[in-house]
């Protein structure tokens, strides 16, 4: 236990005034306060449920339902219940807390699962390869003697899960080390490649040590802000954009207010910001919309990369690993910033600093326009809109998660990733040196001696849509070809054909442009002005699908990966796509066993899933960081309002 304390010390600091100055929850969406934290800790340990050793997986709002939360009226009593996750050893608990009445109120045993990686795993698992002996000799077969265990930073990589009978019921981490000597900042530049250790985190041993090959450690390449890497160019001129009025929208903690908008926030330790309630002139859009989960899998049959295939949100946790937001690169330098109260192993409440920011910007390109030559009038608006901000640092990768609310009743998710691409150690420092062409067969040499390994990037997305209220239908818009009679002089045009899609089978879909339709979730009941469902539609941009074969591990562990799109009627305990313990798990969880059932989503409460994803083909632009990459998608009105929402904005 001294190393998880340890790690725990780290996280926790200082900040006990912080603690004490927040203040109880005012909506019953409001994030766990810290307080909340403690006593859920202290009534599971007053019935016996929790001990000194139990480690805390997570600590989270157990959300009251969601029709609750609907009639909930300012001054009404606010429920607090906790949804704990918890662990004794090997042993996994989920446990619900009600923190008004102070009791459990459900208490039980999860099997045959692991929970995500602890903050103080990340610890263990380098204490115990380091004072390995057998790790160090393979250390010292590479030159490393003496041992210095301050040379190295050794990583706690997900194992995933391939069905390996001597791993099996273990609680396993694979492990491998970069050398620490030369760099700055950037750890991931001297990779040991070819050694990788399997980590018993129960037994406290290393299981397995895997020496492929030795692979001379690469040099520094990689320090970003030693200007003798890659000269300055000279500073051009400043841009500043000033508010001199103050900003257009109001946070009070619960609700942020801009314009016709009206929204909840808070952060989640897995999911990150949460967006809950959003209403367009107090009519609902989404009840709630957050990422659900992420998939990075690699694509090397090497023993030190075939096992890569993380689970960012589930193994690690998208919240958790929300950074501080600098003013000036991170968010603009007249944004807002918030902290967070999240709780990490041992159930303290963990303070998190400017970990949220809020930020109006000009889009510079006009929301609408138009010049007319007939009269020579000219007329049009200024484009602005609203970001909700966080960027989550997991390992290498940082992940810029934005929503952006548009003045034209559009709300886009925007992912944009950036950090550092992982390499492999390489012995080819040029194309033409004689192992290049074998060593750049899963990946490119994007600086001497380092390959950058190809993978994916995939992002699911949880929209709780509730257009005009719950009960809504999906529609496919389908853009179909037709032929035109002999007699007409076109041969042919394109029409659009609705269907409504009555059960989840029907609503698994993928983006074909050679067969392309709309997405589209419209009230059964509401209609604007000329008599069409009010609606929202997914407006969608480039996309991927992984290509790797249905019996693989890594996909079938992922299968929400399998389509762009899902559409389920709204269950509370739907709310991570890969099921909810994705680390070591077989394959199957989440929305393919969900949807087996096929059930109804016609008139009911519907959510959608999307997938958003990218193949990353590595190259040299890549080194020594990476250019930010954001991929979208929007929710944007169709017929939800009787015209266009721009017009009535004040010149
Ligand atoms: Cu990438």
């Amino acid at each position: 236990m001294s190393s998880y304390r340890k790690a725990c010390a780290v996280f926790v600091g200082a900040s006990l005034a912080f603690i004490a100055a927040v203040a109880a929850a005012e909506h019953p969406l409001d994030s766990l306060r810290a307080h909340e934290y403690t006593r859920a800790t202290e009534i599971l340990r007053a019935v016996g449920h929790a001990t000194d050793a139990t480690l805390y997986v997570t600590i989270r709002l157990d959300e009251p339902a969601k029709d609750d939360v609907l009639a909930w009226r300012e001054g009404d009593t606010i429920d607090r219940v906790a949804h704990v996750t918890l662990r004794e050893s090997a042993d996994l608990f989920e446990a619900r807390v009600d923190l008004n009445a102070g009791e459990v109120l459900d208490f039980e045993a999860i099997d045959d699962a692991q929970s995500g990686i602890l903050l103080s795993e990340w610890t263990l698992a380098q204490e115990i390869v380091k004072s390995d002996p057998d790790f160090q000799a393979a250390l010292a077969k590479r030159g490393y003697t003496p041992f210095d265990p301050d040379q190295f930073n050794c990583l706690p990589l997900s194992p995933g899960y391939f069905a390996e009978e001597e791993f099996e019921g273990k609680r396993i981490l694979r492990v491998q080390c970069l050398d620490l000597e030369g760099t700055r900042h950037h750890v991931y530049q001297r990779p040991i490649e070819g050694l990788t250790a399997v980590v018993d985190l129960l037994a406290n041993e290393v299981l397995q040590i895997v020496d492929e090959d030795v692979i001379p450690t690469p040099g520094i390449s990689g320090n970003y802000d030693e200007e003798s890497l890659q000269p300055y160019r000279d500073p051009m001129n400043p841009i500043a954009i000033s508010l001199p009025r103050g900003p257009s929208y109001t946070f009070d903690g619960s609700f942020v207010e801009w314009g016709p908008w009206r929204f909840h926030m808070r952060m989640d330790r897995r999911r990150g910001i949460v967006v809950s309630l959003a209403t367009f002139d107090d009519r609902s859009v989404l009840y709630q919309a957050s990422l659900s989960e992420m998939w990075v899998p690699y694509q090397d049959p090497a023993y030190g990369w075939f096992f890569k295939s993380y689970f960012d949100a589930g193994e690690y946790g998208f919240g958790l690993f929300g950074t501080e937001l600098h003013a000036g690169i991170d968010c603009p330098a007249h944004a807002d910033f918030y902290d967070q109260t999240l709780a990490v192993d041992d159930g303290v409440p963990y303070p998190t600093s400017k970990v949220m920011c809020l930020f109006e910007r000009p889009t510079m390109t006009p929301v609408w326009r138009h010049a007319e030559g007939a009269d020579g009038s000219h007329a049009g608006r200024a484009g602005r809109e609203l970001v909700a901000r966080m960027i989550s640092a997991i390992g290498n990768y940082d992940y810029v998660f934005d929503f952006i609310f548009k003045p034209t009743g559009a709300m886009t998710v925007s992912i944009g990733s950036t950090g550092i691409d992982i390499v492999k150690g390489a012995k080819a420092a040029h194309l033409d040196d004689d192992s290049a062409a074998d060593e750049t067969r899963f990946g490119a040499l994007i600086a001497p001696n380092l390959v950058g390994v190809y993978h994916d990037h995939f992002f699911s997305l949880r929209f709780d849509l509730d257009v005009d209220g719950t009960e809504n239908h999906f529609v496919r818009d389908r853009i179909v070809p037709r032929d035109l009679a002999d007699d007409h002089v076109r041969r042919s045009i394109w029409a659009v054909e609705s269907t409504r899609v009555r059960t989840e089978a029907g609503a698994q879909l993928d983006i074909d442009m050679r067969a392309p339709e709309q997405w589209r979730v419209e009230s059964t009941n509401a209609r604007n002005a000329m008599g069409y469902p009010t609606g929202y539609a997914l407006q969608v941009s480039s996309n991927a699908l992984p290509l790797l074969s249905k019996d693989d591990y890594p996909l079938r562990r992922a299968g929400f990966a399998e389509h762009h799109l899902w559409v389920t009627p709204y269950s509370p305990e739907e709310l991570f796509s890969a099921g909810d313990y994705p680390n070591q798990s077989k394959g199957g969880d989440g929305l393919p066993a969900w949807t087996a059932r096929n059930r109804s989503i016609e008139g009911t409460d519907l959510v959608l899933w999307y997938t958003l994803g990218f193949h990353h083909l590595t190259a040299a632009e890549d080194w020594p960081v990476l250019p930010t990459h954001p991929k979208t998608v929007t929710l944007k009105p169709h017929n939800f309002f009787d015209r266009s929402q721009v017009i009535n904005l004040a010149p």
